[in-house]
């Protein structure tokens, strides 16, 4: 008889949702919202939903596999595990363990997903990634203004007066906002966008700004520049509590309105507009991660954080410079369950320039890569590179549960279970601060393990199995440690199924910055201590016709590769019932130009590399802007990282993934 349970979706998703899984007969049946969920509210999206169709997807891996003269063999888990673990030991004897690279994202925010860490510290530290594709940039912005990236809760969004959502497409990322936003608006609030996109959020709108990809901390900057002309800044949050405003005088007066206009290529009456909006408090901002995969993208964030500080809309209800809440993640004891301190060695390679990296690595040379939730022959910029690179190492062990591009390319391929197959708990630092327990609901189908299995079978062979010698409830515990004070353990988790975190609901309510001045810092005194300016900067991004006219010249589009609607990266497209077609969205103005029509077949190519696929034309989209979602695998067209460059953002953490130029032909 079929039965309902509770459970959790562990995408690495903004709205880490509550769900209710039906089972029948040891099967996963249906995966529906949890209507019990304070967020989720009984709506998931289609990736929530399409976990059923991985789960019991006929391609699913099942058996280890071993490449033997080019082709996979299956092989047991013992000669898997011995080889791997042989290889391993050898490796640390002959050239150290920084010979090892773990190559990992987050395709799962499960904690226990975490003690991948745990296994590769005991082993003696191997090099590691720094920096992420995702939201780095940003991140470490705010580090620099606030000290720390923190969010408002989700509710507080219903006091603001005005909520502007900064690229981010809530509706397709974001789902559980946009319920909220509609809540807002209906209690009157206005709501602004400012996307290149005339998106789903968008249409929903009291005012859509269309802005040229990557200008967006400028347009910041001729806002700030009305609110000061017009004295509408707020002198008391100023004079009180921030640092270095006269380095943004020195800086908003080195450059005129028009001249910002004409680069944002947003108009001035627009600019004057805004500046009111944000005097007219509480007005929230809403920045989405898309705007900061640029050159120029931690500055961009900075930008907007000092329009926020200035306009008198920090630690206000209501307002906020909201881009993640990484005080969700820092709830739990990540050292105790990843032992950071029993590394011996260690190395970093930034993530996007992971491929550079492991080309070019010496004492050690890389021998051998484990990847672990994630697909970077997908997803990480420079394809070709990233494909050479991962090809020219002894051996690649990738973990996984579909023969994706980097399965493909490995090694040895062990299959792992999926969310409903084994137990953890799960949590977002992307927007709320709800913690989801998912029990075990199913058996694995054939010999898939899960990720701590392996682990623990590895650590056996190479003696330190005793470090995972405990029982997941151990593990749970052992990461909840510092709620339990507050009565947050992982019994009160099982039975409630959802636990609020005890977060600052508004932070810096108190004006209590996390920075070395304690203040909001316009000029941030963490780079100065490190010798370097720490001024905010009217910054473009690195392949525009501002800073590159001959790179503009040759290749004139700006491509975006924006997140796919019903896939979370690449993680979908494999289980669509319909074969998935690469999709090139061009603005009007390209199509008009290049006598474009729906559906043509197109070539969409540059110095790193080209993709086919065809045309669908964007309305109302900013001009010579295309854009190809993110994550479609190499036998349906992809990837678009073929396209994309691995230079990091200003601030080194972030990516530049959106900072793209390119040309586009039809082919007959
Ligand atoms: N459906 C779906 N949802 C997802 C995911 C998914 O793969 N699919 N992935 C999840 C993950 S890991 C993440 S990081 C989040 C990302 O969530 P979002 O930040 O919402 O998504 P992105 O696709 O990165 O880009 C968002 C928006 O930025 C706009 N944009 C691009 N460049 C610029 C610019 O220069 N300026 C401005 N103002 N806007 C710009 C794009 O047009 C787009 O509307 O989504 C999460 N949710
Ligand atoms: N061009 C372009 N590139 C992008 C982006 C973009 O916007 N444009 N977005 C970037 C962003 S925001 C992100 S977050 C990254 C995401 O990059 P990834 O995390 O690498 O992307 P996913 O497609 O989610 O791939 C994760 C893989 O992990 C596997 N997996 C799922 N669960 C588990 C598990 O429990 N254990 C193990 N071992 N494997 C598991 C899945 O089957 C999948 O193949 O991509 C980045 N790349
Ligand atoms: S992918 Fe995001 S919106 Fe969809 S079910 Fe999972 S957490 Fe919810
Ligand atoms: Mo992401």
């Amino acid at each position: 008889m079929a039965k309902v349970y509770q459970s959790a979706c562990p995408l690495n998703c903004w709205d880490s949702c509550g769900f209710h899984v039906t089972i029948e007969e040891n099967k996963v049946i249906k995966v529906d919202g949890d209507p019990a969920h304070p967020i989720t509210k009984g709506k998931i999206c289609g990736r929530g939903r399409m976990l059923e169709t991985r789960t019991n997807s006929p391609q699913r891996l099942l058996y280890p596999l071993k490449k033997i003269n080019g082709e996979f063999q299956q092989i047991s888990w013992k000669q898997a595990l011995d080889e791997i673990s042989n290889k391993l030991k050898d490796i640390k004897e002959t050239y150290g363990s920084k010979a090892v690279f773990h190559s990992h994202d987050y395709a799962n925010n499960g904690i226990l997903k975490n003690l991948d860490q745990r296994f590769f510290n005991c082993y003696g530290g191997v090099t590691e990634i720094v920096g992420s594709l995702c939201w780095g940039a940003g991140i470490e912005a705010q580090g620099w203004d606030f000290g720390e990236a923190w969010s408002h809760e989700p509710n507080d969004v219903l006091n603001s007066k005005n909520i502007v959502i900064w690229g981010r497409n809530v509706t397709r990322t974001n789902m559980h906002f946009f319920e909220k936003l509609q809540e807002a608006k209906k209690q009157g609030a206005k709501v602004f966008v400012i996307d290149p996109i005339y998106n789903a959020t968008a249409k929903m709108a009291d005012e859509y700004i269309s802005i040229k990809p990557g200008m967006d901390g400028l347009l910041a900057a001729g806002i700030m520049k009305e609110i000061l002309r017009l004295s509408l800044e707020d002198r008391k949050f100023i004079d009180s509590f921030t640092y270095g405003f006269d380095d943004v005088l020195v800086l908003l007066n080195g450059i005129t309105l028009e001249k910002l206009s004409k680069m944002t290529e947003v108009p001035i009456e627009v600019m004057t507009r805004l500046a009111k909006v944000f005097a007219d408090k509480p007005t929230a901002v809403f920045m989405g991660l898309g705007m900061q995969r640029y050159e120029n993208g931690g500055n961009s964030v900075r930008l907007i954080d000092a329009l926020v500080a200035i306009s008198g809309n920090i630690g206000i209800a209501g307002g906020g410079a909201n881009y993640a809440n990484r005080q969700v993640g820092q709830s739990f004891a990540f050292d105790e369950l990843t032992l950071a301190d029993r590394k011996q060695q260690h190395r970093q390679f930034p993530i996007m320039k992971q491929a550079e990296e492991i080309l070019t690595a010496k004492n050690p040379a890389i021998q051998m890569i484990v990847v672990t939730c994630g697909n970077p022959l997908t997803q990480v910029p420079d394809s070709n590179t990233v494909s050479k690179a991962f090809a020219s190492v002894p051996t690649l062990v990738v973990i996984e549960q579909f023969m994706t591009d980097t399965a493909k390319l490995a090694d040895y391929v062990l299959p792992t279970t999926t969310v409903f197959e084994e137990e953890d708990f799960y949590y977002s630092s992307m927007y709320h601060h709800y913690v989801n327990y998912g029990p075990k609901l199913v058996d694995a189908p054939g010999e898939a393990k899960s990720d701590l299995w392996i682990w623990t079978q590895l650590a056996e062979r190479l003696g330190f199995g005793e470090e995972f010698h405990l029982t997941r409830d151990q593990f749970f515990a052992m990461a909840l440690k510092p709620l339990e004070e507050k009565g947050i353990t992982i019994e009160k988790l099982k039975e409630e199924q959802t636990v609020e975190l005890p977060v600052k609901m508004i932070p810096w309510q108190d004006r209590k910055f996390k920075t070395p001045s304690g203040k909001f810092e316009f000029t941030s005194t963490l780079e100065r201590l490190k010798g370097n300016s720490g001024l905010l900067k009217l910054s473009v991004p690195d392949e525009s016709k501002w800073s590159n006219p001959d790179l503009a010249n040759r290749y004139p589009y700006q491509l975006l590769t924006i997140h796919p609607l019903r896939s979370n990266h690449s993680q979908n497209y494999q289980v669509w019932k319909q074969t998935p077609k690469l999709k090139v969205e061009v603005a009007q103005n390209i199509a008009t130009h290049l006598q474009l029509e729906e559906g043509d077949y197109v070539r969409i190519w540059n110095d790193r590399g080209e993709v086919k696929g065809y045309v669908s034309i964007l309305q109302k989209s900013h001009p010579n802007v295309i854009n190809i979602d993110e994550g479609i695998w190499k036998e349906f067209g992809g990837s678009v990282n073929n396209l994309t460059s691995s230079r990091p953002s200003d601030n080194e953490l972030g990516s530049t993934l959106y900072d793209c130029l390119v040309n586009i032909g039809k082919i007959n």
